[in-house]
């Protein structure tokens, strides 16, 4: 019996890694400087796993960058449009593929599964090859073993390496691939073998997907090579119940299967009759991907069920990797004792890995302490008034079928709303945020430390916001926004201002390369004790004639980039968030705010691995959004916004959010992704993006024409709207009031195009 964790989060406790390679890229520490820093970080980790009392440490997980991009550098499956020798591949060079340079835009970044973490998806075309790229990982070993550790190294399995890449040119069956990725991995595997390691992780994490049998037939050939490489493999499964494919798994050339049972306890009835006598059975029983401590005697019940059968091929460990919970709660010394004592970072997470080995093997008695502690937490927090609001609940349970609609349909509401804002034709607006300047963040941090005050640090945002909405009447846009300065991440800003939440100082998790963001942690019922963005909306409202739009981030998305909750389901959680949106928006009408945004960025990732659970999920997201929305009067313009928009199979869910107005990002895409749009024929107005926000680079007039044109072809001009992709907070303003410039130009000639009905 052997207790691991699939992987641990290494941007650092405090962010070390972030700030070195911050430092790097900015040229202020040189390589060695960046290599001394990752080494001290991976030794960090391997002793905490180790002093833990884990049986081995994993090694791989480290990624200067992001592990797909890793292992695509470790087989050397680099785009050609580099130039780039991936055996010779140096670090300058790797953050190039991250990040781009001059000549070539960076690999593209997607969502990693049902999580916020991105990575970044790997560049394969027919004529790729896996001649083998750098020894990083040989070294890695090495070196952990070189402190004393018995290292378990960590790869992403061939079938999702290949699964997950893309093609930038002609598409093609990437299966065809498959022969060569498989005997790059069998050499991997060989020279770990003449290394002596003994066992390698192997994650297989697309088993959580609904995958066509092609990819699926494909696991059994691949393992009875690669499960023949001379090293032992644990293939890892995680987000998602797998018992569809426990008979696969059972007869696959491999010497253990891990399971997520913290997504999918119920997977365990199935594998346990039907688990062979040769195979080790790995239990996730750790939320990698929550912060709440373990229910360890609990888990203690299940894990014993399973030891009657398996004996010491049991294994225990993390559900998936902990990447996706922060680091270390021993930095939260501003959280009160019972809360921490309901808490578990991802160092705690090692321990509770720990003691539930030594309680399954030496017995309850052994952990008599640790034991007793979570019994206590595990009550308090049941019993805890601050987890409880009978108000909210009831409200909850109190919602009608009116409450998730608005009283007159979209084309009745759309004549009151133009009557009042009297918008031209393809009117213009931007997303919400405007950049958010080193002025800014150094305000912020300065009134967070208590070194400015209240009335000096609103008097600040306020002399931003009125920047903000100047430059926008002078740039001629139709709806403005506020610009969002007062705000730092938007969850983490609702989030503050929100019952029911808390706040960690330290709690990072990695979003993607470099940056970072701290979720709130969702305890308790949620409500809102008071007006969150009112007054800041209303005073930039009272500087212009022009309407101004309200800015806020909805019930989903709230739910999504949280912590939460697992006591109660994720829709009723949402329904409270939804409730206390309401109630914000229904106060900024009544301000005089009169077009109100509401933000659903993560709706689409919400979405479940499982096509089977889509509709339940699109319909309480759905209806959550609609009851955040649906108490103002019919003359108010409700805008949403959506990133990562790739929903053309879910068009019929976000038009049943009845939103006045979406807005989405398209240019990306050259408003491919908008031809869905149109071929379902959305009911309501659209704003696709005509310009990319995540570079500097300030596009041209006849660029944004051409998209604007495009976007005519397939949207009804009366419900057309002008507008950039996303927010536009990490921009600078000279590039900023540039491209905005260009982009009202381009108006004013599509304008008068139409006009003279051209
Ligand atoms: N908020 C949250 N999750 C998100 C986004 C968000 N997930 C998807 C997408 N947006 C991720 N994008 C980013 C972009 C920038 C940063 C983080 C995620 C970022 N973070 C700062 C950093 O790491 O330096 C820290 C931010 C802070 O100081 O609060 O720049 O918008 N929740
Ligand atoms: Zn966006």
């Amino acid at each position: 019996t052997q207790a691991h964790v699939l992987g641990f989060p290494h941007i650092g406790a405090q962010r070390e890694l972030k700030q070195a390679l911050e430092q790097f890229w900015r040229g202020d520490i040189d390589e060695n400087a960046l290599a001394q820093t990752g080494a001290q970080l991976r030794r960090t980790h391997w002793q905490w796993q180790r002093q833990a009392g884990l049986d081995s440490v994993a090694v791989g997980d480290f990624a200067w960058y992001d592990q797909m991009l890793n292992t695509a550098v470790l087989l050397g499956a680099l785009p050609r449009r580099f130039g780039f020798d991936a055996a010779t591949l140096t670090v300058r060079q790797y953050f190039e593929l991250a990040r781009g340079n001059a000549a070539q835009a960076a690999l593209e970044m997607t969502k990693w599964f049902d999580t916020n973490y991105h990575y970044l998806v790997p560049e394969l075309d027919a004529d790729s090859t896996f001649a083998g790229g750098v020894d990083w990982l040989f070294y890695e070993i090495d070196e952990a073993r070189s402190q004393g550790h018995c290292a378990r190294p960590v790869l992403i399995g061939p079938l999702t390496f290949l699964y997950l890449s893309k093609s930038r040119a002609v598409a093609f069956d990437k299966l065809d691939l498959l022969p060569q990725v498989q005997a790059a991995y069998a050499r991997i595997l060989q020279k770990l073998a003449a290394r002596g390691v003994q066992w390698v992780q192997i994650d297989e994490p697309i088993l959580a997907l609904d995958l066509p049998p092609a990819w699926l037939d494909a696991f059994a050939p691949v393992y009875r090579d690669l499960g023949s490489a001379g090293v032992k493999l644990l293939l890892a499964t995680y987000f998602e119940d797998v018992s569809e494919h426990a008979g696969l798994l059972a007869g696959l050339n491999v010497a253990g299967v891990h399971l997520d049972l913290v997504r999918a306890p119920q997977q365990l009835d199935v594998f346990l009759p039907q688990w062979p006598a040769d195979k080790v059975l790995s239990l996730g029983v750790v939320d990698g991907r929550n912060i709440w401590a373990n229910d360890l005697a609990a888990t203690l019940v299940l894990l014993r069920r399973a030891r009657q059968p398996l004996g010491a091929r049991l294994w225990l460990g993390s559900s998936c990797s902990l990447l996706h919970s922060p680091v270390d709660l021993a930095h939260e010394n501003q959280l009160d004792a019972e809360l921490r004592s309901w808490l578990a970072f991802a160092r705690q997470k090692l321990d509770e890995i720990a003691v539930l080995k030594q309680g399954l093997l030496d017995g309850a008695a052994a952990i008599a302490t640790p034991l007793a502690a979570s019994q206590r937490a595990q009550t308090a927090w049941r019993n805890s008034p601050r987890i409880h609001q009978p108000a909210v609940q009831a409200r909850v349970r109190a919602l009608r079928d009116a409450d998730s609609r608005r009283n007159l349909p979209y084309p009745q509401r759309q004549p009151l709303q133009q009557a009042w804002l009297q918008l031209p034709p393809l009117p213009t607006t931007t997303i919400g945020s405007f950049p958010q300047t080193s002025a800014i963040r150094s305000a912020r941090a300065a009134f967070k430390r208590g070194e400015l005050d209240a009335a000096a640090y609103q008097s600040a945002m306020q002399a931003e916001i009125e920047r903000a909405v100047r430059k926008q009447e002078a740039l001629g846009l139709d709806v403005l926004v506020h610009g969002e300065a007062e705000r730092n991440d938007m969850v983490e800003y609702f989030g503050e201002q929100l019952a029911g939440f808390a706040f960690t100082r330290n709690g990072w998790v990695q979003s993607y390369g470099s940056r970072c963001v701290k979720p709130p942690i969702l305890l308790g019922d949620v409500s809102r004790p008071q007006p969150m963005t009112v007054a800041w909306s209303a005073y930039a409202q009272s500087l212009t004639v022009r309407p101004m739009k309200g800015m806020l981030t909805g019930p989903v998305t709230i739910l999504q980039w949280s912590f939460v909750r697992s006591d109660i389901p994720r829709s009723e959680i949402t329904l409270q968030i939804a409730l206390a949106i309401r109630d914000e928006v229904a106060d900024l009408e009544q301000a005089g705010i009169r077009v109100i945004q509401i933000d659903e960025p993560a709706f689409r990732e919400g979405l479940p691995l499982k096509r089977r659970d889509w509709s339940r999920y699109l319909e309480w997201a759905g209806r959550a959004f609609r009851v955040s929305a649906s108490g103002v009067d019919d003359a108010t313009q409700i805008h949403t916004h959506m990133c990562y928009s790739e929903f053309n199979d879910i068009l019929p869910a976000i038009a049943a959010m009845d939103a006045d107005v979406i807005t989405i990002e398209t240019s990306r895409s050259d408003m491919a992704l908008l031809r869905g749009f149109g071929d379902f024929a959305y009911p309501n107005e659209i704003g696709p993006g005509v310009y990319d926000i995540h570079s500097p680079r300030v596009p041209a007039v006849a660029e944004m024409l051409r998209l604007i044109a495009k976007a005519q072809a397939v949207v009804p001009v009366e419900r057309l709207w002008i507008n950039p992709d996303c927010g536009l907070k990490t921009r600078g303003w000279p590039e900023t009031e540039a491209a905005l410039r260009n982009m009202l130009q381009a108006t004013r000639e599509a304008r008068a195009a139409l006009a003279q009905g051209r």
